[in-house]
């Protein structure tokens, strides 16, 4: 039972680092390591990253410190392309550029750098529950006048 264990130590030893981006088939952008751990974190340095475009609606876009900015899958392309991308110190944006309002984003900050607080992917938290707020309704956003 323990050969296969020496195999994979063999097999993630060579090339460079790789991350895993995956984008569609929904509204979802997502970025993992090889395992396909999320990663939100990594060391300043090169790696090889392979992105999943599972949808001819989403691109696959990262940018940030040090010249970075690819785009590696187009919005009408589906399928698997590879890229190489050195990071350094500093905080990288991932996106489907049609998408970005609709949450389709995330972060990736590398080496010291500190992400910022908030996140793009999280959801907001459920309000209180109370039974007696219950009928408080939020403005609407344009009023209508009665005509007589
Ligand atoms: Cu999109």
């Amino acid at each position: 039972m323990l050969a296969p264990a020496l195999f994979a130590a063999l097999a993630v030893a060579a090339g460079p680092p790789q991350l895993v981006g995956t984008v569609g088939p929904g509204f979802t952008i997502s970025l993992a390591d090889a395992q396909g751990n999320r990663v939100t974190h990594v060391d300043p340095g090169t790696y090889t990253l392979l992105v999943h475009d599972k949808s001819a609606e989403h691109d696959f876009h990262i940018f940030g410190p040090g010249g970075v900015d690819v785009v590696v899958t187009s919005v009408e392309f589906v399928g698997d392309a590879t890229v190489t991308v050195t990071l350094v110190d500093g905080n990288y944006q991932y996106q489907c550029d049609p998408h970005v309002d609709q949450g389709m984003a995330g972060l990736l900050s590398v080496g010291n750098a500190q992400p910022p607080a908030t996140t793009t992917t999280a959801a907001p938290p459920p309000p209180p529950k109370t039974t007696t707020a219950a009928k408080k309704k939020p403005t609407p956003p344009k009023k209508r006048r009665k005509k007589p």
